[in-house]
């Protein structure tokens, strides 16, 4: 079996190398040439748990290899971002890039999926552009009666964690949309190869929705806590506590607070919801502007305890969430780089996952320092990031400090 895979990010370089460890032969193309030496090298450009390990391994063993140009495979895996632009509408142009670049290779028997987060309806647009490019081809849901298509096409989100991705990859159930249901089969045949999970069929649609969903769901829930948090801040009770109690009701189970949604998923798809049918989501879109809001709020309330201190103030964390080193659509990363642009060399940064600061922080005076340091150093911290380097500092090396704590990390601090 060969197998291109089109995009060598966070989800396409991960799931390529797991493809070529079950023995397929797998190209992996990406626009960035130094992204394609890297991997040809038998390196990686991102960091994930045991990944580099797996992608040296399958380089080595020629099953993997990165390319800048698509040859002709039996399965197309697309794998690309898919952003939203300013005015909070999906952008689904790296697709059509991807599959515009696919369709001249196509042949009879070929199957597509689409794996990146897309808006309803985008794997059908895949499918209409590869008809106009290949008028040779019988696509499906466009044939008559009687008729086979000559290619399968099928959306499978993908739906891993950063940071557990080469497990979540083979374990975690699969919802596979086909164009038709015989897409859907054969899509599913080529799931088999590597996960564990059960893997669903149904529509290319309900799966496109479905994948919006999950995520828009977690986002409502967040919110639900974020709001909460500035309720029990405005009566002066421990929200951390109020949460560990409601959740001992068995059919209650609240997520936890903290200084705003990042990441480049959940901050981003519940819009993909909202922008396909505005006057029915104000729930979806209220969510998305209380996590939102939660990030400013915890700005301002950094700022005016900074403001009533002398001395540096140590941030802590810069990641989207914990023990990761990405920093994209990262609350924490906000809140500090307002900070710096405002106390300028009173902020200190601590973030054991970065190696210097990002640019965010440039001419402003703000410095990296380890989390010894600023034990050390600063009598004000602001947890924004629940690493566990930072939860295993005991209370007697933090006692009397002054301390903002965003992620509930450090509940014994008075
Ligand atoms: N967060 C909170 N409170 C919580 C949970 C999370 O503030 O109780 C924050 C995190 O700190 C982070 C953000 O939310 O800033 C998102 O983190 P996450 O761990 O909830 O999710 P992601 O973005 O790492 O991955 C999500 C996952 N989706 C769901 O859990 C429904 C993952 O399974 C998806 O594959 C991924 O989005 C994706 O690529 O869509």
């Amino acid at each position: 079996l060969s197998v291109t895979v089109m995009g060598l990010g966070y989800i396409g370089l991960p799931t390529a190398a797991i493809i070529a460890r079950t023995g397929a032969m797998v190209t992996g193309v990406d626009v960035t040439p130094s992204v394609v030496e890297t991997i040809n090298s038998g390196r990686v450009h991102i960091e994930e748990v045991d990944l580099d390990g797996l992608v040296s391994g399958v380089v080595a063993r020629g099953s993997l290899k990165a390319s800048l140009t698509v040859a002709p495979a039996d399965v197309f895996v697309i794998a690309v971002p898919t952003p939203f632009t300013e005015d909070r509408q999906p952008d689904i142009t790296f697709v059509l890039d991807a599959a515009r670049a696919i369709a001249p290779v196509l042949k009879t028997g070929d199957t597509v999926i689409l794996e990146s987060t897309s808006p309803v309806g985008t794997t059908e647009q895949v499918r209409d552009l590869i008809a106009r490019e290949r008028p040779d081809l019988k696509l499906p849901g466009a044939t008559r009666p009687g008729e086979q298509a000559d290619l399968a096409i099928a959306y499978c989100p993908e739906r891993v964690l950063p940071g557990r991705i080469l497990v979540e990859l083979i374990d975690n159930d699969r919802v596979i949309g086909g164009i038709t249901p015989r897409c859907a089969r054969k899509a599913l045949a080529f799931y088999r190869r590597f996960v564990r999970g059960a893997c669903v069929t149904t529509t290319a649609r309900a799966a496109e929705m479905t994948k919006l969903t999950e995520n828009a769901f977690r986002d409502v829930n967040i919110a639900f806590a974020n709001e909460l948090s500035l309720v029990a801040d405005t009566l002066g009770v421990d929200v951390w506590e109020v949460i560990r109690l409601a959740n001992r009701h068995p059919r209650v189970n609240i997520l936890s607070p903290g200084p705003g949604v990042g990441g480049h998923c959940i901050a981003v798809d519940p819009w993909f919801l909202v922008a396909a049918d505005p006057a029915n989501t104000p729930l979806i879109r209220t969510a998305r502007e209380v996590n939102d809001g939660k990030t400013d709020h915890i700005i301002a309330r950094a700022a005016a305890m900074i403001e009533a201190q002398d001395g540096p103030v140590a941030c802590l964390g810069l990641a989207f969430k914990a023990n990761i080193d990405d920093f994209r659509e990262s609350p924490a990363l906000k809140v500090a780089a307002a900070l710096a642009a405002r106390f300028g060399e009173r902020v200190h940064i601590v973030e054991p996952y970065a190696a210097t600061l990002p640019r965010a922080f440039d001419g402003t005076g703000a410095r990296l320092i380890d989390i010894d340091t600023a034990l050390e150093t600063c009598e004000a911290m602001i947890v924004l990031v629940d690493h566990d380097i930072f939860r295993s500092v005991p209370l007697n090396e933090r006692r009397g400090k002054t301390v903002l704590d965003t992620r509930g990390l450090w509940p014994d601090q008075s």
